[in-house]
């Protein structure tokens, strides 16, 4: 088995999320957190949805990684008030460190579609809005944790097809490029769904994580083909570390699909969603250890957040494809 998932789970739900009125209380759910290690503990952005249907992002930090204590202000990304366009909801956060700066990545719902954001801290405490994407609708954008030929790397996934019943979707991740974080060049397509299997609908899920056999990557993937229900699944891929757009193996079953009851029933039905890695140990040079544990966060049915854990090992050799 490549995940093992905890018996704690779900690690978070609602009750943990402390009241702030007039802005939420008794909020209605809590999924998709970013997931980083600081200052020696885990921590979460946790997508809170509050009974106004208003997304809310909180963190929350572990000494041990499974249980967190959730901060009751919400996080500010100074900046986001004055754009162009108003912005509903901010939620999927994904987060990369680079030297001593973490980034997050999110998605931004806007009037026409959604925006890949960046914000960056050096604290966990202030949040800067550094730019919200405005091209093509997009969503499930990831930093790469190092820049490549001297730029900074995301995958990020158009939004080009809906789902039947449900949310904007695609079937394609891309690489881009940026100099400043703010403006993105398309570098290429890296990899696309597989009608009819379990990943016909994709798009990234935690950032990259640098191994000397590659960007070993998490995705999602949905399957469509099932009359009452969008199956939200978890892979692997294994990406070419000079090139990332090459796809070097590909998980050919998923590697967690919703089984437990808090994945099979909530506000969307059968969805693993992870959004959150946290790799225990690198080498001296950056490369995850292949004997290292890895925690993966993932929301479970729109409701709450679960963990599972594995090795990195173990997700490497599930990219059999
Ligand atoms: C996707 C995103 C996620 C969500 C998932 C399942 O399209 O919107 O935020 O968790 O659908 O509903």
């Amino acid at each position: 088995m490549v995940l093992t998932r905890s018996p704690a789970n779900p690690i978070l739900t609602r009750t943990a999320i402390p009241d702030r009125p007039p802005l939420f209380s008794d909020v209605t759910s809590v999924f998709n957190p970013g997931a980083a290690r600081h200052d020696g503990k885990i921590r979460l952005m946790l997508r809170v949805q509050t009974r106004g249907r208003e997304t809310v992002l909180l963190m929350a930090e572990s000494d041990d990684g499974l249980r967190f204590a959730v901060a009751p202000d919400p996080v500010l990304f100074a900046g986001l008030e004055s754009v162009a366009e108003h912005v509903y909801h901010v939620y999927d956060p994904r987060i990369t460190r680079i030297g001593s700066t973490h980034y997050i990545v999110f998605a931004a719902d806007v009037g026409r579609g959604c925006r890949v954001g960046v914000a960056r801290t050096d604290d966990f405490h202030d949040f800067e809005l550094m730019g919200l994407g405005v091209e093509e609708d997009a969503r499930n954008g990831v930093l790469f944790p190092e820049k490549l030929g001297g730029r900074y790397v995301r995958l990020d996934r158009p939004n080009r097809l809906q789902l039947a019943g449900g949310a904007t979707s695609g079937d394609a991740i891309r690489l881009a490029t940026s100099d400043d974080l703010v403006s993105w060049e398309a570098a290429g397509p890296v990899m696309r769904g597989r009608p009819y299997y379990w990943d016909e609908r994709i798009g990234s899920g935690p950032p990259p994580v640098k191994i000397r056999q590659g960007w070993l990557h998490v995705y999602h993937g949905v399957a469509t083909h099932f009359a009452s229900s969008n199956i939200y699944q978890a892979g692997a891929v294994l990406l070419d570390l000079a090139d990332p757009t090459k796809v070097l193996a590909r998980s050919r079953n998923n590697i967690l699909e919703p089984r437990e009851p808090c994945e099979q029933i909530g506000q969307v039905p059968n969805v693993v969603f992870p959004t959150g890695l946290i790799v225990d140990r690198c080498d001296a040079e950056g490369f995850a250890e292949p004997e290292s544990d890895v925690k993966l966060y993932y929301g479970a049915a729109d409701t709450v957040v679960a963990l599972a854990t594995g090795t990195v090992a173990g997700l490497l050799a599930a990219c059999d494809d």
